[in-house]
């Protein structure tokens, strides 16, 4: 064989594996999915009960490789929506609370006492309010497509029990790094202070924070009892539910027929999830409670009471979240 000849052979060998490739990745794509808790939590078996969908029904044609623990934002889970945004995500299972620096009308659900109970969530996200929220979303570029639940936020501190606003006097109280809890602790009397899920973990830990709010799965999971978190209050401040969406441009990528699997499959996936969560609940109080946690339940005065003292955090903050959608939310919870 003359030298040109194998030289032509080996050219067209490199241009057919060329070829593969194309088509190997025209046909599976693979989009990446962030979420800021792992599978050991509801939210992260959200995220995966999602991938699972996708590959199942798309015969691997396309599938979502799950990034848990903020790692595609190095922690920082306020920054998950704008990298979402600039296509540096390419989809999400995210928290209201961390996107909200991004999308204001998410602060809804942060308002203190606004949404007592789980058939007002349905009602808000599943009517007109929900509606609107989503076309906040998009207007930012990013497509919404279902919603899951983190579930309601109670707190718990290291000090003792919380029945009266007055409990919370000078408590140092880590919060998510949005500014509406800033303002809502303060309002309560606590000295909050704002970081990321990675860096509660340490400071409950070492004790640089007396207390923190979480639902009770991540109470339960994360296991925040043994970093010395042993007074639990039930107050159902406020609801915490879960978006999954993708990036604009991603979205437009795809076919008609994979845009449809993939809002179904979320939809699925967020259903299953958010059934689970609530189901889960009283079992995890008493898991919780087994392990010597004092649980603090309200009356309907002490309620009140803590409704009264966060009233002005409504008033600065409905305007910002915008008053038709509030009135909408009201107007659907009162329905309920
Ligand atoms: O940081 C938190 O507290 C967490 C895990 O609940 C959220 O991401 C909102």
């Amino acid at each position: 064989m003359t030298l040109t000849r194998s030289m032509a052979r080996f050219t067209a060998g490199l241009a057919g594996a060329a070829l593969l490739c194309t088509a190997l990745s025209a046909q599976a794509r693979e989009l990446s999915v962030s979420t800021v808790l792992s599978d050991a939590f509801p939210w992260g078996q959200a995220a995966e009960k999602w991938a699972e969908l996708v590959e199942e029904r798309s015969g691997g044609e396309l599938t979502l490789r799950v990034y848990p623990n903020s790692q595609l934002v190095s922690g920082d889970q306020t920054r998950e929506f704008s990298a979402m945004r600039s296509g540096l995500i390419d989809a999400a299972v995210g928290s209201t609370i961390n996107w909200s620096p991004q999308v204001p009308e998410l602060n809804l659900f942060s308002l203190p006492f606004f949404i007592p109970d789980e058939a007002a969530v349905d009602a808000v996200t599943g009517g007109e309010a929900g509606g609107m929220i989503f076309e906040a979303i998009e207007s930012r570029g990013v497509i919404p497509l279902a919603w899951g639940e983190n579930g309601f936020r109670q707190v718990s501190n290291s000090r003792g029990p919380i029945s009266e606003p007055g409990d919370l006097d000078g408590l140092k109280i880590r919060v998510v790094g949005s500014p509406l809890f800033q303002d809502t602790f303060s309002a309560l009397g606590a000295d909050p202070t704002q970081m990321s899920w990675t860096d509660a973990q340490p400071a409950l830990t070492t004790g640089a924070v007396d207390g923190q709010e979480n639902p009770l799965s991540v109470f339960d999971v994360a296991r925040i009892d043994q970093v010395g978190q042993e007074y639990l209050t039930l107050w159902n401040y406020m609801n915490d539910p879960l978006i999954f969406a993708v990036n604009q441009q991603v979205w437009r990528s795809l076919s008609e027929e994979q845009q449809t699997l993939l809002r179904e499959t979320a939809q699925e996936a967020g259903e299953w999830e958010i059934a689970m969560t609530r189901e889960e609940e009283s079992e995890r109080l008493a898991a919780i409670q087994e392990r010597g946690v004092t649980v603090t339940e309200l009356t309907d005065e002490q309620y009140q009471a803590f409704v009264d003292a966060t009233q002005s955090v409504y008033e600065k903050w409905a305007p910002r979240i915008g008053e038709a959608l509030v009135d909408a939310a009201q107007t659907a919870i009162d329905a309920r």
